[in-house]
């Protein structure tokens, strides 16, 4: 009687190709913010189990308890998850080896001197190396320089002597989350995914293509990582344009505003863009300047990078000349003057102050001797560059008039802007907010 065989050993990639097509895989995401918990939410509404890591123990504990601290996060959905055992979250990163597919969204900043700090990316790697094993897929979404995965992140991992796209897969996927984009989300946003090798493109492709409708499969990491950074320095350069457009029309005398609404109606070949205080959050003032300094190592200068940064750093200077002319035409010096600023958020309807312009902005004018309060429903408090906490002030109706100058620097939708100018002594709209205010506009100044 003929033996049969040894039970077969499934490969690594077969097994794990079926834990993923079965939504069987245990899931890490690393870092659960405004990247990773979407994410994380969207694999375990499809039924994978997903556990989150993070070095924040608050973050942690609050995910532990069902407590969304995402806006862009339905707060049920993730109850639902959370109760039913499909998400969890820690800190111990030596869970990590249990994985099956591992998810890296930390945050990517740059230095004091404007080069890339990818150690927060690093750390993790290393902490995955240490339980590295056959059948597991690592997938790096933290926005970075061409050359991160397979220059920086594959050397980690290979010194466990495993094979890439045999033991385990590694590929580059940047995350396109939007804050406070209520058309576009993790599920619906199109995926750009490259591997280090073909088996470890289909692995992550397979992924990704059981949660988001269009996934696209790009030859490398490092188009997939290109493509990232290209997209943003896309933004920062032609934000940079219009500001400059506003600069140069302020100087002119044209009103940009008039415009920008004029171009906005060709129909082809041009796309939307406004001028504002400055460009803030923590992508598109940094991301540009990983694509520029991985450039100089090519002998090769990205001019556009740098010109839209010096642009768009301009700007909070400009509105701070802007509120002191427009205080100047009414006889009163920026000194001694009290001033309110709307919104301190980077941009509308977010609660997120990192890198916001109105920040540069409340520096300027306190230099200058005026007397600053801020009023943004999204951000309760902050705390400056020098430590102190700031707080946002209640606005009522007479409380308006007790300012010499409103600067609107956020538009955020839940500001009455008919009160607030039919309210105000002066107005200076960064954001073109008060377009659609007639009565009073004799009031208001616009960039
Ligand atoms: N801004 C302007 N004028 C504009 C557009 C934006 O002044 O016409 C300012 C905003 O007020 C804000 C900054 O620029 O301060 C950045 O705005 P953003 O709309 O790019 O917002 P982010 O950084 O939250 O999101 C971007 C994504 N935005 C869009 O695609 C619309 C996208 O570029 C990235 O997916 C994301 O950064 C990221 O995480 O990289």
């Amino acid at each position: 009687m003929q033996l049969l065989p040894a039970a077969v050993q499934i490969a690594p990639a077969e097994r794990l190709r079926n834990l993923i097509l079965t939504h069987e895989a245990l899931v890490g995401v690393v870092g659960i913010g405004y990247v990773g918990l979407p994410l994380a939410v969207e694999k375990a509404k499809a039924g994978f189990n997903v556990v989150g890591f993070d070095r924040s123990a608050i973050r942690v504990a609050q995910a532990n308890q069902g407590l969304n601290y995402i806006r862009d996060v339905d707060d049920d959905i993730f109850a639902r998850v959370v109760a039913g055992k499909k998400f969890s979250a820690t800190t111990d990163m030596s869970g990590l080896g249990a994985c099956d597919v591992i998810v890296i969204c930390v945050p990517t900043p740059l230095t004091p001197n404007k080069e890339p700090d990818i150690s927060y990316i690093c750390k993790v790697v290393h902490d995955i190396a240490a339980t590295l094993r056959p059948g597991q897929l690592i997938i790096l979404e933290s926005t970075t320089y061409p050359g991160t995965t397979e220059e920086v992140v594959l050397p980690i991992l290979q010194r466990s002597e495993l094979a890439c796209g045999k033991d385990f897969f590694l590929a580059f996927s940047p995350e396109r989350v939007d804050p406070g984009n209520k058309r576009y989300h993790t599920r619906n946003t199109n995926k750009v995914v490259g591997g280090v090798t073909p088996a470890c493109l289909d692995m992550a492709g397979t992924f990704y293509e059981q949660t988001i409708t269009e996934v696209l499969r790009v030859s490398s990491p490092r188009v997939a990582e290109m493509t990232k950074v290209f997209e943003n320095t896309f933004r920062a350069v032609n934000i940079a344009l219009v500001n400059e457009m506003a600069l140069l029309c302020d100087r002119m005398g044209i009103d940009i505003w008039a415009v920008i609404d004029a171009a906005a109606t060709k129909p082809f070949g041009i796309m939307r863009f406004e001028p504002g205080p400055g460009v803030g959050g923590h992508c598109i003032p940094l991301d540009p300047h990983y694509l520029s300094w991985k450039a100089r190592q090519y002998d090769y200068y990205v001019r556009f990078i740098e010109l839209a940064a010096q642009v768009n750093q301009t700007m909070p200077y400009f509105v701070r000349d802007r509120i002191a002319k427009a205080l100047n035409q009414e006889r009163k010096a920026l000194s001694g003057s009290k001033i309110l600023i709307l919104g301190m958020a980077y941009k509308r309807d977010v609660c997120d102050w990192r890198e916001s312009p109105a920040l540069k902005v409340l520096e300027l004018l306190e230099a200058d001797g005026a007397e600053v309060r801020f009023h943004d429903p999204h951000i309760p408090s902050f705390v400056d560059d020098h430590g102190i906490v700031r707080r946002s002030i209640p606005v009522t109706d007479e409380q308006f008039a007790d300012f010499d100058c409103v600067a609107i620097l956020t538009a955020h939708s839940s500001f009455d802007y008919q009160r607030i100018v039919a309210n105000a002594k002066l107005i200076v709209d960064t954001r073109n907010a008060t377009a659609g205010v007639t009565d009073g506009r004799e009031k208001v100044v616009r960039l």
